[in-house]
């Protein structure tokens, strides 16, 4: 039988490496579908094509080579949208397939009509109709090549009589579909650098995600200029949270003294980060900024000096330049207040703070102790992000990926589900609000389908618990009856579905519920009823001066991180 579009495009993806496709099958999809059905390549059926896109996002996110998800006609390929900007705000490669009614129906407002290219047109890249067989070759390739060029997300919109076409002509070269290689700053620039290090008296290295692999040289760097590090919350991963060059985070996932740090350092040396909260940077003009992209240079702080270049590379070349230092002040005044930090992070955290209610904080905190070494950590959006992000006292060899630059409620379990395809028997743990899990809560089912072991701790405040804060810091009233809502029995519902299920209502009962579910063979939720009114830490806010107007300055700094 001679090979059909589909079988090119299955060809294509099973020989560069995609192991699994995550979609909803129907009608236009079915050529696809059956070409999938007999190659290597595993067809992960969702129940919701959010969670398609979520799972290949989430793959792409933590591995950074390409998920692959479809929707078919019209609505099919509508519910991928939302999930696939997880992969555009992240720069994460997925390709992105949308199954569309033959040919000889469009344009004339056929049932399911939709403009698959416009509508894909704003979360990808690269959006083309595959409309005859002569062109799938090149446009295949293209695609592709545009996914991994952002990184970002690439779409392919398939008429199903294409798919079913013989297909023309062969993909020209695979050797190029794949990620970027990493390239050191230019000469020029590593002697820029190095002059405004020698010149400086204390240093603060700033590391974000693009510091992935570059741990060891940023350790040197840092013991070399007695600087101390922190880090973005993409970044938070790199290090083991104990090790004491990584003094923490910047913003409200973050530290006072980190802040405090990055106020008064001589030079900000920021590195593979395109931190977006401005008003925690430094506004002197006393930073350096080192990334691939060159976009990112200057455009959140004043910036001396910008380059273009990897980190790891650029690093090691910095690290053969630099000039000692031997004052330990600023270092010891940073790692006394991180101290303190801590202790209060550790109050708390205790379960013992109440007798009768837990705190959000303890949940973060039990997790990240009951977790593996190598645990996954996925999190969700809200309140929670806060708990999880300041509480997980990660190891350095965990993974913690979340929406942090999309900011999306609802797509924790969804990208767990498709990173734990990747490795069944690895741990991962999803960490979301009620309402976030309440939106795709399908997904578990997904889970539960594929023996995706996957274990998702809710956040139970029945609320939109930042919604709160949000209302509060532009002089509203909270609306209640918006923000409040009824909760199933999330750990009846999980038995319900063919999982398992703990509840945790009472500080004494965290521990056994979350080591009960870590346990068990196969997906599980834990229900953690929280205290719904705890106010999150605000770094950069020193309530004991402000007096009377903490209030006020708690308003204004969640102002600051929601953009209002
Ligand atoms: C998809 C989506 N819808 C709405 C919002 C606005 N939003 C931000 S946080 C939040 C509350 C989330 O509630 P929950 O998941 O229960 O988390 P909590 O804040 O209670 O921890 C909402 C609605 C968003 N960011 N994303
Ligand atoms: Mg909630």
């Amino acid at each position: 039988m001679s090979q059909t579009v589909a079988g090119q495009l299955v060809g294509v993806l099973e020989q560069i490496g995609v192991k699994q496709i995550f979609g909803l099958i129907g009608d236009s999809l079915n050529p696809l579908a059956d070409e999938v059905r007999r190659s290597q390549i595993e067809w992960v059926g969702v129940r919701h094509e959010e969670g398609a896109a979520l799972a290949a996002a989430g793959q792409a996110k933590l591995t950074g080579n390409l998920g692959v998800c479809a929707g078919t006609t019209g609505p099919g390929s509508n519910h991928l949208v939302a999930g696939l900007y997880e992969a555009s705000r992240d720069h994460a490669p997925v390709l992105a397939l949308s199954g569309e009614m033959p040919r000889k129906m469009q344009g004339t407002d056929f049932i399911q009509t939709t403009e698959p290219d416009l509508l894909f047109r704003d979360v990808s890249l690269y959006t083309e109709t595959i409309a005859t067989a002569a062109q799938a070759p090149g446009v295949i390739h293209q695609a592709i090549a545009a996914a991994y060029a952002g990184p970002g997300v690439a779409h392919l919109t398939l008429p199903q009589d294409v798919l079913s076409a013989k297909a023309e002509g062969a993909v020209s070269s695979l050797a190029s579909l794949k990620p970027h290689s990493e390239f050191p700053a230019a000469e020029g620039d590593i002697a820029r650098i190095v002059q405004q290090i020698d010149r400086a008296g204390s240093v603060v290295i700033m590391c974000g995600a693009g510091c992935r692999g570059a741990a060891d040289s940023l350790r040197a760097l840092s013991d070399r200029l007695r600087a101390p590090l922190v880090h973005t919350v993409r970044g938070k991963e790199l290090m083991a949270y104990d090790d004491p060059r990584w003094m923490g985070g910047l913003g409200m996932i973050g530290t006072k003294a980190v802040y405090h740090a990055v106020q008064n350092c001589d030079l900000l040396v920021m590195i593979g980060t395109d931190y977006p909260y401005s008003n925690f940077l430094p506004t002197k003009g006393s930073v350096v900024q080192i990334d691939e992209r060159s976009q990112v240079l200057g455009r959140r702080a004043p910036t001396a000096l910008g380059v273009i270049g990897s980190a790891r590379p650029t690093l090691k070349l910095l690290l053969e330049r630099v000039s000692a230092k031997t004052d330990t002040r600023f270092w010891d005044k940073v790692t006394n207040e991180r101290r303190k930090w801590d202790e209060m992070l550790d109050k708390q955290s205790d379960l013992k703070r109440s007798k009768d209610r837990i705190h959000p904080q303890a949940v973060a905190r039990a997790v990240s102790d009951a977790a593996r070494r190598d645990a996954i950590f996925v999190l969700d959006t809200g309140l929670n992000t806060l708990w999880s992000g300041n509480w997980i006292r990660q190891t350095g060899s965990q993974r913690i990926i979340g929406s942090f630059n999309n900011a999306a409620v609802g797509t924790a379990l969804g990208q767990a589900n498709g990173v734990q395809v990747l490795d069944r028997s690895r741990q991962v743990i999803a960490l979301t609000g009620d309402g976030g899990f309440n939106m795709l809560m399908g997904e578990f089912m997904t889970a539960v389908h594929h023996r995706l072991p996957v274990k998702t701790v809710v956040y139970n405040n029945s609320a939109l618990g930042l919604i709160t804060l949000e209302a509060e810091s532009i002089g509203l009233v909270p609306f209640r009856e918006a923000i409040e809502f009824p909760n199933p029995d999330f750990a009846a519902l999980a038995r319900a579905c063919g999982g398992h299920g703990f509840t945790a209502r009472e500080p004494g009962q965290l521990k056994t519920a979350l080591s009960e579910a870590l346990a068990v063979d196969g997906p599980a939720i834990v229900d953690a009823v929280v205290v719904a009114d705890e106010m999150p830490n605000m770094p950069h806010v020193d309530l004991d001066q402000v007096g009377h107007y903490a209030v006020a300055k708690i308003k204004e700094a969640v102002l600051a991180v929601t953009g209002g």
